[in-house]
């Protein structure tokens, strides 16, 4: 057989086992090594074929690295036709998470079989693609087209039950063992005499399809798609399913595909599948970098931040300890954690039973003498620095050697947090984004002392709670914030310029943040960046506050009090343009002496999101983010930016550095210097035609 595949006949059944770690993707090596088994069963004593996989995880997909690169031979669909056409039954036996091709390979065996803890599911959405390899034509023939749609739009997974439910999964095997227990379900099939079933052969009628279903589906999806247009693709696909043969099915689909693999967007998607993988992985950390055990973990603040922590570790069966000042804090930290937990249970998405169990795992106290064992402790008070220092050094006088400290801060510089402490090695930074038990996004913040364990335990532990790490170093605001300072800036200064809030966000919805820049002003408060201000040493330049500061002062915090840039509806809290505020930034503009002038929508979108680049640029150059691709995570997985356009800068290297770098030297010469300076590196990397990924791939 092949180095990735094997063969042997047991019982008068033929198995064929796959063995490419780390997820058996469909490598060109494990394409031509199925198809040979195959083949080669068709001439042996075997009376059934068993398809199955070691490690982890059966087929997880078509091989993502061999994409944009000559194909080679046998293709997917070329494997599938000989699997398909197998004079004798077929069955593939699934362990671990059948995706995208892998789950097209199951799809066209005859019977499947997994065990109860399997997954399967057709992901090719999330990385702008949709099923090349026939699941688009076999799983609303199976399941129907409106789970198929669901399924397939949505790109997640389904375990094994419901699939079985679904009759993607023909039986739920005892999952004792995978081979035995495939291998006895082959023989049963035999010798029932089970029918040679072949999904291409089920036919679906278009008469059961609703007049007008397809075109209301396309409006559903794509309001949730934020401009992606792989989910329109995909019901084009699934109504060939409706109206089509299969082989002219198969057709549309292969079209349809070859479209999306080319697209921009499916490049910026698969980048950040690849970037989000590499994020987590330290530059210089030796691969066998110990990591500590994480066993009990203390949250110092029960606040928004610190309830929504509590439940990350409580949500993955860590206990977890919060530390309050007083009773009342801490119950009424518990309340909004049971809140959150019950608001969850009535959407249905968990039991009341797993609601139970992870509300047991949190419990509350007043005395640091009841966390000195827990092995991970993490800070999230008032992002005020002498109190955190006050904590650290309490912390460290009782908290037992070998635990990690942690810091929530958003802003704060680590290194003066460590300094409280003797023990700087073990202190780090956590930095969650609210709310905590929801936002992906963990920056882990690396001190000019965090030792390298702790490194690699927080690095690991905040994937097991379900985060997407990217590590920085101690600079104010580190990457994140670092960088979304220019962009709020800029929202400022383009409502002072002539553009109306309404401008200014739509614009930035259109490019596909999740939100405007002003709307998540009003969503977060505009009160709590005054305050900030006000508590400055040196007053900030009014060009870059003097509305927000107005709009504060006359009480429009944002939707906490019904108003800030915007009027919101109190039913649906919709908002709505507010002439009043209008008038108010005419004023403060005439009061700053600026003339206003049409914005165009090309320099709202530079203005908003180049300054992002710049900032990403220094925060480079200066080695607090290690990689570009990093940078991209954070604002993927933190502040909203479209996945489908990979990231700040991944969009750069799109746009071309040469065009950013001339865009910001023209907007230093019309708009002002003050905050319009190339970075040094966007500048290098301009002049010498390269792009941030030539500079990852230089710098390793
Ligand atoms: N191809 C190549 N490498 C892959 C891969 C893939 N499909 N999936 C994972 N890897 C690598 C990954 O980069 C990492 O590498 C290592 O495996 C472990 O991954 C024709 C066209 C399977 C749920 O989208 O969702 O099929 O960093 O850290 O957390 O219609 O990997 O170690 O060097 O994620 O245990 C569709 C993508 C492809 C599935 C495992 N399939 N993978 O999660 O490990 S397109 C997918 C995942 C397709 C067909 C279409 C997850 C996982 P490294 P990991 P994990």
């Amino acid at each position: 057989m092949s180095s990735v595949v094997s063969y042997e006949v047991i019982n008068n059944v033929g198995v064929i086992k796959v063995n490419s770690p780390p997820v058996n993707a469909l490598s060109q090596a494990v394409r031509e090594g199925i198809l040979n088994a195959v083949q080669a069963a068709q001439k042996d004593e075997s009376e059934a074929i068993v398809l199955m996989c070691e490690g982890r995880t059966f087929i997880a997909g078509a091989d993502i690295t061999e994409f944009g690169k000559p194909p080679m031979e046998p293709s997917l669909p070329a494997m599938l036709a000989v699997l398909e056409s197998s004079s004798k039954l077929v069955i593939a036996a699934i362990h671990g998470t059948a995706l995208g091709g892998g789950f097209e390979t199951a799809l066209a065996c005859n019977y499947r079989c997994a065990v109860p803890s399997a997954k399967v599911g057709l992901p090719e959405v999330k990385l702008g693609l949709l099923p090349g390899a026939g699941g688009t034509q076999r799983v609303p023939r199976i399941a129907g087209v409106k789970a198929a749609l669901e399924m397939i739009t949505s790109g997640n997974p389904v375990p094994a039950a419901q699939a079985n439910d679904m009759g993607l999964i023909d039986e739920v095997l005892a999952g004792q063992d995978l081979q035995a227990e495939a291998i006895a379900y082959a023989r049963e099939l035999v010798e029932s005499g089970a029918l040679h079933n072949r999904v291409r052969d089920i036919t679906i009628d278009p008469a059961s399809i609703e007049p007008g279903f397809f075109d209301n589906y396309r409006k559903q999806v794509a309001k949730r798609a934020r401009g992606q247009i792989a989910q329109d693709r995909i019901i084009s696909c699934v109504e060939a399913a409706v109206n089509l043969p299969m082989d002219e099915g198969l057709e549309v689909e292969r079209k349809l595909f070859s479209e999306l693999i080319t697209s921009p967007q499916s490049k910026a998607m698969r980048h950040a599948f690849f970037a989000e993988r590499e994020a987590a992985k330290i530059k210089g950390l030796p691969k066998d970098t110990p990591v500590r055990d994480i066993k009990k973990v203390a949250i110092i603040g029960s606040g928004t931040m610190g309830g929504g922590i509590a439940m990350c570790f409580a949500n993955v069966g860590i206990p977890v300890q919060l530390v309050e000042l007083n009773q009342e804090a801490l119950d009424r930290g518990l309340g909004v954690i049971q809140k959150n937990y019950s608001i969850t249970v009535k959407k249905g998405k968990l039991s009341e039973a797993d609601m139970a169990k992870r509300l047991a795992l949190i419990t509350g106290t007043t005395s640091y003498d009841d966390i000195k064992d827990v092995d991970l402790v993490i800070e999230a008070v008032f992002e005020n620095p002498d109190i955190k220092k006050e904590v650290f050094t309490k912390l460290d006088a009782t908290v037992k050697q070998g635990a990690i400290l942690a810091t929530n801060t958003s802003y704060q510089d680590v290194n003066m947090i460590a300094e409280a402490t003797k023990r700087p090695q073990d202190v780090v930074g956590m930095h969650f984004f609210s709310p905590a038990n929801v936002m992906k996004l963990l920056e882990v913040v690396r001190g000019d002392k965090t030792a390298d364990d702790v490194l690699s335990t927080v690095m690991q532990l905040g994937k097991k709670i379900g985060k997407v790490c990217a590590l920085s170093r101690v600079c104010y605001g580190f990457i994140g914030n670092r960088m979304l300072t220019g962009y709020g800036r800029q929202a400022h200064m383009l409502l002072l310029d002539g553009a109306t809030p309404t401008q200014v966000d739509s614009v930035a919805e259109k490019f596909g943040m999740a939100m405007g820049p002003l709307a998540v002003g009003d969503l977060a408060g505009l009160d709590i960046g005054y305050k900030a201000r006000q508590a400055l040493a040196e007053k900030p330049d009014p060009r870059t506050c003097i509305i927000a500061d107005a709009l504060v002062e006359s009480g429009r915090l944002g939707q906490k009090s019904g108003a800030g840039y915007y009027k919101y509806d109190p039913a649906t809290r919709a908002r709505q343009a507010d002439p009043e505020v209008e008038q108010l930034i005419k004023d403060k503009a005439k009061e700053l002496g600026i003339t206003q002038r049409d914005i165009s929508e090309e320099e709202i979108v530079d203005r908003l999101f180049f300054p992002l680049i710049n900032e990403g640029a220094l925060i480079l150059e200066e080695g607090i983010a290690q990689r570009p691709g990093d940078i991209d995570i954070v604002y993927l997985y933190g502040y909203g930016f479209p996945v489908a356009k990979g990231g700040p800068m991944f969009y750069a290297d799109q746009v071309g550095l040469q065009k950013v770098y001339d865009r910001i030297c023209e907007f230093r010469d019309t708009l002002g210097a003050d905050f319009w300076q190339p970075a040094p590196l966007l500048e290098k990397l301009a002049k010498e035609g390269k792009t941030f990924a030539d500079w990852a791939k230089e710098n390793g």
